[in-house]
């Protein structure tokens, strides 16, 4: 039953708006400020989906469906408004509340609980699973600070926090009555039960309140959920004999301490491992959620027998991981099944995805401070263990070589537990997020597990949701596409974009096309007539924005010596984790190097960089449908998949990149003739890394990079400072581990031919319309679709 089943019609709407304005703001419209209007329309528009919610909610009461629960620490949701709006389409009807609307609009904070490209596919696959109409629940942690705002100063990077939520989030329910208690540290004591039953005594407890964002699904009547975990102090926390004592700040100190939990989330930084506060946010979530996922559970059903059929959890990363242990824990030590049982079940419900090909991003923790933060949960990890290696040890007789490198613990140079053993022992699918990827991860990093269960090994390459990422970015370039195909159903069909094929040699298609791309760069503020040049990342060294900036001082120099090119702007955008000090250096450089260019009035018609700060998904949203050419240039065999590279070849951008992560599958799609491809490939990199790689002797053979790094050296970008960057060029001459110099020459050479396509405008946009057109595969809703078959073993449920 629909307690309030709003109106669709403009009057209805305005009613709607102005009582919001009116009871929760306390205002009318002529007087009503820019965030009174914002919050009453965020209302508004939020409550439309509310009625959508409360029948999806009972639709899926009465299925008691399959469950997909998506774990992770991280999601990238980006503005709600927008969307919102769009999947209750009452865009036009926003519009006309007051003339100030994009002034509005603007107030709508990004939620940025992610660090990047996992966040962000965390995000797409819940916006497809509620457009597929499947019954799911995103978990996560409601970070008080995101992710941080990234600004300059003097060129370099510097960080503020992000209090995304400082004006409070009109997007957000709370769920008090949910609340779940999560213990840590502590006793364990030995009971009278089987052998592997015990009681675990924490010494300490924090609240876990739970507070929901609505995800609806597009063009259905489905509206899931993404449940946020908070960390609250138990009642009682506060001390009162301490503040008796007249000591007030100790007084609270345990308050503090507990809601520290959820209070920011980390940045990636492989530097930054083994702090006991993020191995706290893991438990967290993980404990949170399942007593949530469990509760849920016995709503509809008592026999433990049917939980791994009614649910199956999906672990983003090894980050959720100790979602397995915990498992155990609450089946064998609180609901008192036996330990076999509780194994079989934990492994049926759970599948693992790995997100990395790095080594040293394999998270691992001391276990020592596992042991003494959640020493039940050693205790089972052992157990885990102790069973596995004896299946290894039958067999494999012998080969214990084989086994220590399999073990779920790692020896030296200190005991950790190597959290992505857990995940593959303790889950009954794995999956990489590339064809190359998944190859990769079963042939090496993962290779004797591969070997062991060669059937729990899957590939499910990432996609990106259409809705946001062309509807909502590049409303221009929809209409065009809605109008070539006679309708929008393209967008939940991604494939139908293959209908534009024909219309790429249509020379009056191709005029409106390039005509979209130029307002685009209009919109961005960059001039519509340039080469729009874009590397838009997270900064590491493994992608190599080293590599473009090297390019970008080649064209200047060129531009120097009175050897032009068509006009080109550079774009560079992005973060580096606080720590990563080679990261930003290469920031500092980048901005140091476009501040000598830009300021050439020799090189400007040329020739510009820009660097706008602070990458996010709103960001994110301006730049993609601007571009032109899209940067994929990570060292072959180090990107695990990316999503940038789908969302711009979506966008009609033309790819420069390698022989990497799902940048592969996007030039088999597009076709060769439509990619502009160099560099060593992924068995060629490892070649080169394992034998005796000499960077400086590329710098040595090639005058160009030679002139390059001899600027940079003799202080050209750095008022004649020739220590300035010294570092990052002794890296990058002495070790160089991403092979930037190796690729160098094919690079710019590649670029060459760049210049020389884009000189013929109709050809470019003709490859451009075939980009678009043959990049539906990269839509999650085939991403989801294929979890579903492979991995998840679900059905839809459809909401009346
Ligand atoms: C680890 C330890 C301590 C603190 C933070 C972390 C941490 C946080 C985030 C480690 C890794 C991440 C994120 C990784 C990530 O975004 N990986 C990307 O995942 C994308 C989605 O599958 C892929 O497309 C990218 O190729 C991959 O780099």
């Amino acid at each position: 039953m629909d307690l309030r089943a709003l109106g669709h019609s403009p009057e209805e709407f305005e009613r709607e708006l102005l009582s919001n304005l009116y009871y929760q703001r306390g205002t009318t419209i002529e007087s009503a400020s820019r965030r009174d209007v914002y919050e009453a329309l965020a209302v508004t528009v939020r409550d439309r989906l509310a009625a959508r919610r409360a029948r999806t909610a009972a639709a899926h009461y009465q299925a008691n469906p399959r469950w997909v629960y998506y774990l992770s620490a991280e999601y990238m949701l980006g503005r709600q408004l927008w969307q919102n709006l769009l999947y209750t389409g009452t865009e036009d009807l926003a519009r006309s509340v007051r003339a100030d609307f994009d002034e509005i609009a603007e107030l709508d904070v990004e939620p940025g609980l992610g660090n990047g490209g996992l966040g962000r596919l965390a995000a797409c696959l819940l916006d497809s699973l509620a457009t597929l109409d499947v019954p799911a629940v995103g978990y996560g942690i409601r970070y008080d600070l995101g992710i941080f705002r990234q600004t300059f100063v003097d060129g370099a990077q510097v960080e503020l926090p992000d209090d995304w939520a400082f004006e409070g989030n009109p997007w957000e329910f709370r769920a008090p009555d949910d609340r779940e208690v999560v213990g840590f540290y502590g006793t364990v004591f030995p009971t009278d039960g089987p052998t592997r039953r015990r009681r675990w005594e924490p010494a300490e407890t924090v609240l876990g309140e739970p507070s929901h964002m609505l995800v609806p699904g597009y063009g259905t009547a489905t509206v899931n959920i993404v449940r946020l975990w908070r960390a609250r102090a138990a009642r009682g926390s506060f001390d009162l004999t301490r503040f008796a004592r007249g000591e007030y700040a100790d007084a609270v100190q345990e308050v503090v301490r507990s809601e520290n939990i959820s209070k920011v989330l980390y940045p990636d930084d492989s530097t930054e491992s083994g702090r006991e506060l993020r191995l706290k946010q893991q438990y967290f979530l993980v404990s949170c959620s399942l007593r949530d996922i469990i509760r849920r559970f016995r709503l509809r059903n008592s026999d433990w027998g049917v939980f791994a059929d009614k649910t199956t959890i999906q672990l983003n990363d090894t980050h959720p991981v100790l979602a397995i242990p915990e498992l155990i824990r609450i089946l064998v030590d609180e609901y008192e099944l036996d330990w076999d049982r509780a194994w079989d079940i934990t492994r049926r419900t759970f599948g693992y995805t790995c997100h990395t090909l790095l080594p040293e991003a394999l998270e691992t923790w001391p276990v020592a401070m596992l042991g003494r933060l959640l020493p039940r949960h050693l205790e089972i990890i052992y157990a885990i263990n102790e069973d596995f290696l004896r299946e290894l040890e039958q067999r494999y007789p012998g080969d214990a070589d084989r086994v220590r490198h399999m073990s779920l613990i790692q020896e030296e140079p200190e005991r950790r537990i190597r959290m992505a053993h857990l995940a593959v022992v303790g889950a009954h699918a794995v999956n990489g997020v590339a064809e190359l990827h998944s190859r990769l991860l079963a042939e090496t990093t993962l290779r004797d597990f591969a070997e062991l269960w060669p059937a729990k090994f899957h590939n499910v390459t990432n996609g990106i949701t259409p809705r946001r990422f062309l509807r909502i970015a590049n409303p221009s370039l929809s209409d065009l596409i809605t109008e070539a195909l006679g309708s929008e159903s393209w967008l939940t069909d991604l494939e139908q974009l293959k209908g534009l094929e024909p219309f790429a040699d249509d020379p009056g298609f191709r005029e409106r096309w390039r005509q979209i791309k130029r307002h685009n760069k209009t919109r961005l503020g960059t001039d519509p007539d340039a080469l729009t040049d874009v590397i838009i990342k997270r900064f590491h060294e493994y992608k190599r924005q080293m590599l473009k900036l090297l390019h970008v001082i080649t064209m200047y120099q060129r531009i120097r010596d009175g050897v032009t090119q068509p006009p080109r702007t550079v774009v560079f955008s992005g973060k580096a984790a606080p720590g990563y000090w080679a990261a930003k250096e290469v920031i500092r450089l980048i901005n140091a190097v476009a501040g000598v260019v830009n300021a050439d009035p020799l090189v400007a018609p040329y020739l510009t960089v820009l660097f706008p700060p602070d990458y996010n998904v709103t960001l994110a949203e301006l730049i993609i449908p601007a571009a032109d050419l899209s940067e994929q240039i990570s060292l072959a065999g180090k990107e695990a998949s990316g999503t940038g590279n789908m969302k711009l070849t979506l966008n009609g951008a033309l790819t420069i990149g390698t022989l990497d992560g799902a940048n592969i599958e996007i030039r088999d799609r597009v076709g060769a003739e439509n990619f502009f491809l160099f560099g060593l490939d992924a068995a060629q990199a490892a070649e080169l890394q394992h034998g005796n790689y000499q960077p400086r002797g590329y710098y040595e053979r090639d005058a160009e990079l030679h002139g390059a790094i001899d600027a940079i050296a003799t202080g050209a970008f750095s008022r004649g400072d020739t220590g300035a960057f010294a570092g990052l060029l002794a890296t990058l001459l002495g070790r160089d581990d991403y092979l930037t110099l190796a690729d160098y020459r094919s690079y710019v050479d590649t670029q060459d031919l760049v210049n020389k396509a884009w000189l013929d405008p109709d050809e470019w946009s003709r490859m451009s319309v075939l980009n678009t057109a043959r990049s539906g595969f990269f839509s999650a809703d085939r991403t989801v679709t294929e979890y579903c078959q492979r991995i998840w073993h679900t059905d839809p449920v459809s909401v009346p």
